[in-house]
């Protein structure tokens, strides 16, 4: 392991059983998201070599990221400490698992694997505004480290980059990664009545704790990858002060300002059954 935590992928070494649920995964996936996945993500997953046949070649990969928004994914073993997290993405390069999970952890595992960090994250890096937008995240991960308040920025990824949904003209649609690789809950973030999905607002989703060990409990939803790229834009400091003093709120909870978005009419609308 190099002092960045990055390791040689070594695509040859892979079992046929890992590239088996890597198809696996994909070709449930791919059946699910015409018509739930936001264009961005569908636009980028087809321009990469991302395939059913098995698990991506980085090398491969990075050859378009790299020619089209100058990102490239980096090889880890998992879960890298923040501070060298948020210097991979400040410098457009996403720290992507090698391992894939085991056969039996088809439907849940804790910690990010290959599927999620490239079925999921890649396709959304092809979009400039996504690619400047987490470039500026890993540059605010650093300063919130410094600030102390790192618990707070990390709930904007989680609510954004994680379990996104943007409102579409014709509906509302998944754009995060843990959403998209995930079977169940790209069904019901965007079917089940149960939970909340709230117009985007920074102060509410910097003060909304979140949920690890189950579905979401409420989604915010952006206009589109324009409000990303306006967040990016704009001085944290002031905002992590006018939120200082303000309790944090559960996720399960609303609040009188919060607007929600119904699933009414243009909201999910099934292509095929
Ligand atoms: N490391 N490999 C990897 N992937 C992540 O998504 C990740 C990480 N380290 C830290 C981290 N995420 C989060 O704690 C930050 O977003 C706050
Ligand atoms: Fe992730």
């Amino acid at each position: 392991m190099r002092d960045d935590h990055s390791i040689e992928q070594d695509w040859a070494g892979y079992s046929e059983t890992e590239h088996a649920t890597w198809r696996a995964l994909f070709a449930r996936q791919k059946g699910l998201l015409p018509g739930r996945a936001a264009d961005a993500f569908l636009n980028g997953l087809s321009r990469l070599p991302i395939f059913g046949e098995g698990i991506p070649d980085f090398d491969a990969l990075n050859e378009v990221l790299f020619k089209t928004t100058q990102w490239r994914l980096v090889a880890v073993p998992g879960l890298v400490p923040d501070e060298v997290f948020f210097d991979h993405l400040a410098n457009r390069r996403f720290p992507a698992a090698r391992f894939i999970r085991r056969p039996e952890q088809m439907d849940y595992l804790e910690e990010p694997d290959i599927f999620h960090d490239v079925f999921g994250h890649a396709p959304m890096l092809m979009l400039p505004a996504f690619a400047d937008y987490m470039q500026a995240y890993g540059k605010g991960g650093l300063r919130a480290l410094r600030l102390g308040v790192l618990e707070r920025l990390a709930r904007v990824y989680w609510y954004t980059v994680e379990f996104g949904l943007v409102q579409e003209k014709a509906g509302l649609r998944i754009y995060g990664s843990g959403i998209v690789s995930s079977r169940s809950e790209s069904m019901f973030c965007l079917e089940d009545p149960s939970p909340h999905r709230l117009a985007f607002e920074l102060r509410r989703v910097l003060r909304t704790r979140y949920r690890i060990d189950d579905f979401q409990e409420c989604y915010f939803v952006i206009r589109g990858f324009d409000q990303l790229l306006e967040l990016a834009e704009i001085d944290f400091t002031p905002i992590y002060r006018s939120v200082e003093t303000l309790p944090d709120i559960a996720p399960g909870d609303l609040s009188a300002d919060d607007r929600v978005i119904t699933r009414g009419t243009g909201a999910y609308h099934k292509t095929k059954s």
